[in-house]
């Protein structure tokens, strides 16, 4: 990294416990409070300087977005409430395909055409995916000079981001440093990955079934060899890979709830961060169920089906729990 001298941040289990607030939170109001627990709880010194400068930033910018939504009167279009195991937002300039993304991935009924500017507002479709519903946000596009009011809130909000190219046009490379540079001047991405409020995001290469395609990703691969462009087509190309990718970049797991002698519920799981423990279970089952909770069982990532284990152990994706009160 050119040389420069990294500060270790030394950073508290107080700090990452209000991290992980600020990634479980839904609402803007939510991630206001865990930001503020964040740069209260945080150890001041040189190391920390640039997060806190980073998470000041997205403070303000939060407060920004709840003020204008005030002077609004309440209806924003471009606030879009999160449904399912994760919000996932397109972005990317006009024409590359977003709304056939939609079109190919969901059941919703986005208008697709062949000029740009068709996208007006954004849009939403639920993509199944295995046993769960991960939620699909269409969006109107954005050039260099000109980003519709309101949509950068609508990426920030996202709990990951698909940012979308043409790679059968001669202006990929433009869609992609256009792309790249204005969100991260707004800071909604951060391409190092050192931002913990920065929001996931991954690249899509779409019309790759067209024949210009193929030769513009091997142009694109030579002038930006560090990203990752995944190709796709709307016709289906690679789209069963890109669900296990989507689910993959939301970082959760599902758990099936067992009540004592019945069997386990696997129609509808339970949604949890990767890293989240039986306590955290507890929490998202009932608000004062972890007073009352004594251990847990667990079928799956146990060592033995139905082993008891602490409160503080680390469940895995498809685990069966039943919390023992
Ligand atoms: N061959 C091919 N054509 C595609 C593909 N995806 C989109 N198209 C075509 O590209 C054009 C634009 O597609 P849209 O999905 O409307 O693009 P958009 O990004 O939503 O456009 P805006 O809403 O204007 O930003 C349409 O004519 C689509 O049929 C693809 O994977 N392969
Ligand atoms: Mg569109």
């Amino acid at each position: 990294m050119g040389g420069e001298v990294k500060m270790p941040a030394n950073l508290t289990p107080q700090y990452y416990s209000a991290e992980e607030k600020y990634r479980k939170a839904a609402t803007p109001e939510e991630k206001t409070e865990a930001l503020q627990e964040m740069l209260s709880v945080m150890p001041k010194h040189k190391g920390t300087e640039k997060l806190q400068a980073d998470l000041k930033k997205r403070l303000s910018q939060l407060r920004e977005e709840s003020q204008k939504k005030k002077q609004k009167g309440g209806y924003n279009p471009f606030h879009v409430e999160k449904q399912g195991a994760g919000q996932v937002v397109l972005a990317g300039c006009p024409n590359t395909g977003k709304s056939s993304l939609v079109s190919a991935l969901t059941r919703a009924k986005v208008k697709v055409a062949d000029f740009p500017f068709t996208t007006t507002l954004p849009a939403t479709g639920m993509i199944p995916y295995e046993d769960i519903h991960i939620q699909l946000v269409d969006t109107p596009p954005f050039t260099a000079d000109s980003v519709p009011p309101g949509l950068t809130g609508t990426f920030r909000n996202a709990d990951a981001l698909l940012i979308v190219i043409d790679l059968s046009a001669g202006e990929c490379l433009d869609q992609l440093e256009t792309a790249i540079s204005l969100l991260e001047e707004r800071s909604v991405i951060d391409p190092s990955g050192e931002s913990p409020v920065a929001v996931p995001y991954m690249i899509l290469g779409t019309k790759n079934d067209l024949p210009d395609a193929s030769g513009n990703l091997e142009i694109l691969k030579e002038l930006h060899p560090k990203t990752i462009i995944f190709p796709v087509s709307a016709s289906g190309q690679n789209l069963e890979l890109l669900k296990v990718r989507i689910f993959e970049m939301l970082h959760v797991i599902r758990i099936y709830g067992k009540a004592p002698g019945k069997k386990a519920e696997m129609e509808r799981p339970f949604i949890l961060r990767n890293g989240s423990t039986v306590l955290d279970l507890a929490y998202t089952v009932h608000r004062d169920f972890p007073q009352k909770l004594k251990s847990a069982l667990v079928w799956g990532s146990a060592r033995f089906d139905g082993q008891a284990v602490p409160r503080d152990y680390v469940l895995h994706d498809k685990d069966i729990v039943e919390l023992v009160i």
